[in-house]
């Protein structure tokens, strides 16, 4: 399989997040994709390119032009006022409080912009998120040029972040970025599969008016976990996105056989639409010892997911997004797309 990678990934590293009330540090780290680069290498995949600049054109058509602007300057502006720690929010836009009017400072735009304190912003972060991005555009045209399939291996992740709002690790949303590609290469319709282990808000809540584009995913239930404020069985789409967003929550302690019967559905769904194209939001945080997540996927499990993806015979991007078991990522990936090319 294609692989598009890249290193600028490594410039940005976050130092700490909150995790069950003390600041640890970040459990997404770019060891995540040294581990996958040397696995994707042991396992005989060894077809790799490095991303194309595709431009800021790309990335509008999915989010606003404020929010890449704020991304772009962030770290500028934070750093000027003699700050050397990684940029955090201490405010966020909740209930009750005003949407139209963004602020001017740095702290306050950090707030307007994000939806937690998960996504530090670094020296590095725009040069690493625009890489990452591009590496899923290239994956993206790769696959509309005729490749079979391709795997994006982005970092940072891309789907919580909306429109105009960091969380969870993500900023710039790749999946959704690269469905966009498709649609303005000429597709039609494109399907989103998620089988991340959280609940994909942001790509969700970029398409939920729209029916070019089918989202599918598959996650712990809202109820219970991150990221707790949207991904519920009855958010089905609104307008001309109505019937074109399927949720599968699913309870904590999911093992194969419950995640394989959501799976089948969702499968179901994807292959009555007929897309021309499908993206799969590949997180690995569904294993069993991720250590901040709750399914019991193993490792051989990750070789059914990818064979049950290939009868699907569409072309098909692979964009990484979690999965935080780090020593055991690598493995878990490369079953993904084994099982893929072996169906
Ligand atoms: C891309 C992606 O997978 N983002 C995930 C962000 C999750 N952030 C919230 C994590 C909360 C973890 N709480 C579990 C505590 C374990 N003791
Ligand atoms: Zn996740």
């Amino acid at each position: 399989m294609l692989t598009i990678l890249g290193d600028r990934h490594r410039l940005h590293h976050g130092t700490s997040e909150l995790i069950d009330g003390e600041l640890k540090p970040c459990f997404e780290m770019p060891k995540r994709v040294d581990i996958i680069r040397a696995r994707l290498h042991d396992a005989g995949f060894s077809e790799t390119i490095a991303p194309e600049a595709f431009g800021v054109d790309a990335l509008r058509r999915v989010h606003s032009d404020a929010y890449l602007e704020f991304l772009h300057d962030a770290w500028s502006e934070w750093s000027a006022l003699g700050r050397t720690h990684d940029a955090l929010p201490t405010i966020w836009p909740a209930r009750g409080l005003r949407q139209d009017r963004p602020p001017r400072t740095i702290d306050g735009k950090l707030g307007f912009y994000s939806m937690d304190a998960g996504a530090p912003i670094t020296a590095g972060t725009w040069q690493a998120i625009e890489e990452s991005a591009n590496i899923a555009l290239t994956g993206a045209a790769r696959v509309h040029n005729g490749a079979r399939a391709a795997f994006a291996l982005c970092r940072p992740p891309g789907h919580h972040a909306g429109r105009d709002v960091t969380g969870g690790y993500c900023y710039l949303n790749n999946a959704a970025i690269a469905a966009a590609h498709w649609l303005a290469l000429g597709a039609g319709r494109v399907a989103i599969l998620d089988v991340d282990y959280h609940h994909g808000n942001g790509t969700q809540s970029i398409f939920y008016e729209r029916d070019d584009v089918l989202f599918a995913s598959l996650h712990a239930d809202p109820l219970l976990d991150y990221p707790y404020l949207l991904g519920h069985a009855d958010e089905t789409g609104r307008g001309a996105g109505t019937g074109y967003n399927f949720n599968y929550p699913l309870p904590w302690g999911t093992a194969w056989d419950g995640y394989a019967r959501a799976l089948d559905h969702a499968l179901g769904k994807i292959a009555l639409y007929r897309p021309d194209a499908l993206v799969v939001s590949l997180g690995v945080d569904t294993f069993e010892r991720d250590p901040i997540s709750r399914f019991k996927l193993a490792s051989e499990d990750y070789l059914r997911m990818g064979a049950r993806i290939g009868k699907l015979g569409l072309p098909t991007l692979f964009v990484m997004e979690g999965g935080y078991a780090v020593e055991e990522i690598g493995v878990n990936v490369c079953n993904v797309l084994a099982g893929f090319e072996a169906a």
